[in-house]
């Protein structure tokens, strides 16, 4: 009668690091409510119940088979009293109370609008929240002084909180290589972080550098980040040292989850018609670029043309397929963040275009009213620079053949490489499983940077991520596996 109470005898691990865990699975309406409470508790400061809530998920994305009735949890690791009674819920009325609460409350949906801005943490939402700002729109007119990377996320808000496409990745990859190898010669580029697990869409675009002669790779970011600002690339950026060697802490005591890589969190200006792709900067007398482009234009982007982006239609078609199932589900609060977390079967190879004309763009809002908001459309007087970070530019002056891309870059020595490459390729909660197995089961200390072996007090070397997961006593589990 009911299909699948064998899994109650089925045996599953505790650690999402022992588990296979694929990016498409069975159970996404109780995995979605899960993780709107442990994003509730992470906006709220809780990183614990946070975590409760994720790996209670993590256990669920990891099952063979869609769960019908409690019964058949039982024997099941990972999931909490909370937890539970939130999946019992759902199983039998098809929605969580608590789940219901949460969406609909006004301090959840500011808390998300205003994390959403590149730039701005819990703390800073809250702190503003409280202060009676609840969308960007109010922060906007609020006059608040904010840092660089804030006004960055304020200015390009609506774009970065479209999905970034596959194929953009790709773009941006090639931009990428062009730009390392133009600086350092025989350097190596990996796709990094969701993409890497084959993720479909993403909230940014991941890259590890590293080169096999260690040593030529120290000081390598701020070349690579000048030739990408002198070509126009880079609408922001923030590029932090290696401060690995200086540490005291050494590898084995890292001071927290960060790791001390030479990094930059930047913001990339895309071109989305092929006449910009031609030559990527937008800057006409660019020489000698057109072997970076000969490619980008076959990759695929062919609703892409500048005629589609004009047209009103498509980029409304645009937005209702990325939200539509949010929709028919009722989670009217999800943002393009949400859809990005595991939901890319909707989101697909679907249209790549982003709205820079006057569409309704508060992503909390959209699905409640398939009409603008009037904060978007009153572009009059005084207004119209106010509500410009709306249009994703400064003039009101047409729609425009680009958007913005976050973009995280990543140097690593190549003796790191291998830990570089499993800390960064996520996700986010198999990391964080994988360095608490590595400490409570292995006595061991897993960073970006290194494996230390506190029994012998010695560091373990790797040259691959096989080889870590052979130290760490874990079956190997590929990229594709760690969507936990
Ligand atoms: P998304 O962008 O598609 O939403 O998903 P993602 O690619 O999995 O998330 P991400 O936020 O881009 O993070 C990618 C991986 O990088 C993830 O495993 C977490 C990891 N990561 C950071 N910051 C740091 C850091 O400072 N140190 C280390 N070691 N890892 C980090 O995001
Ligand atoms: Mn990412
Ligand atoms: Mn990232």
């Amino acid at each position: 009668e009911k299909p699948g109470l064998e899994l109650a005898v089925v045996s599953v691990p505790s650690y999402a690091c022992q588990r296979h865990t694929p990016l498409l699975h069975h159970n996404i309406t109780l995995t979605d409510a899960l993780s709107i409470l442990a994003d509730n508790a992470e906006l709220g400061e809780n990183e614990g119940r946070g975590v409760a809530f994720r790996r209670a998920a993590a256990l669920l994305k990891s099952l063979p088979q869609e769960v019908r009735g409690a019964e058949q949890l039982r024997g099941l690791p990972c999931l909490g009293e909370h937890s539970l009674r939130v999946i019992k819920e759902v199983l039998e009325d098809g929605v969580s109370h608590e789940v219901e609460t949460t969406t609909h409350s006004e301090q959840f949906k500011a808390m998300k609008a205003l994390t959403g801005i590149f730039g701005v943490g819990a703390k800073t939402a809250d702190r503003w929240f409280r202060e009676g700002i609840h969308t960007p729109s109010d922060l906007q007119r609020s006059g608040h002084t904010l840092n660089r990377a804030q006004r960055a996320g304020l200015q390009y808000y609506d774009e970065l909180n479209l999905p970034v496409t596959k194929s953009e990745a790709v773009a941006i990859g090639q931009i990428v290589e062009s730009a390392v190898h133009a600086v350092l010669p025989g350097a190596e580029i990996t796709l990094i972080g969701g993409f890497r697990r084959g993720k479909q869409t993403g909230h940014d675009v991941d890259f590890l550098i590293t080169h096999p002669d260690e040593g030529r790779e120290e000081g390598l970011m701020p070349k690579v980040v000048s030739w990408l600002e002198a070509q126009g690339f880079l609408l922001y950026q923030k590029t932090t040292g290696n401060s690995y060697l200086e540490s005291k802490e050494g590898p084995a005591r890292p001071a927290s989850n960060m790791d001390r890589f030479e990094r930059c969190f930047s913001i990339f200006r895309l071109s989305t018609d092929n006449e910009g792709r031609e030559n990527q900067t937008g800057r006409e007398n660019q020489t000698g670029r057109e072997n970076q482009t000969g490619r980008e234009i076959q990759t695929g982007r062919e609703i892409q043309t500048g005629r589609e982006i004009q047209t009103g239609r498509e980029i409304q078609t645009g937005r209702e397929i990325q939200t539509g199932r949010e929709i028919q589900t009722g989670r009217e609060i999800q943002t393009g963040r949400e859809i990005q977390k595991g939901r890319e079967i909707q989101t697909g190879d679907g249209p790549q275009t982003y709205s820079p004309t006057l569409t309704n763009t508060d992503p909390h809002t959209h699905s409640d009213s398939p009409h603008p908001l009037p904060q978007t459309l009153v572009v009059v007087g005084d207004h119209a620079q106010k509500v410009s970070w709306v249009l994703g530019h400064s003039q009101c002056s047409g729609p425009r053949s680009w958007r913005a891309v976050r973009v995280d870059l990543v140097v690593s020595p190549y003796s790191q490489f291998a830990f570089a490459l499993l800390g960064w390729t996520g996700s986010k909660l198999f990391e964080r499983e994988l360095r608490r197995w590595a400490v409570h089961e292995k006595a061991m200390t897993l960073s970006s940077h290194a494996l230390y072996d506190r029994k012998r007090t010695q560091y373990l070397r790797a040259s691959s991520e096989e080889e870590i997961f052979a130290h760490l006593g874990l079956e190997y589990i590929p990229p594709c596996d760690r969507n936990a």
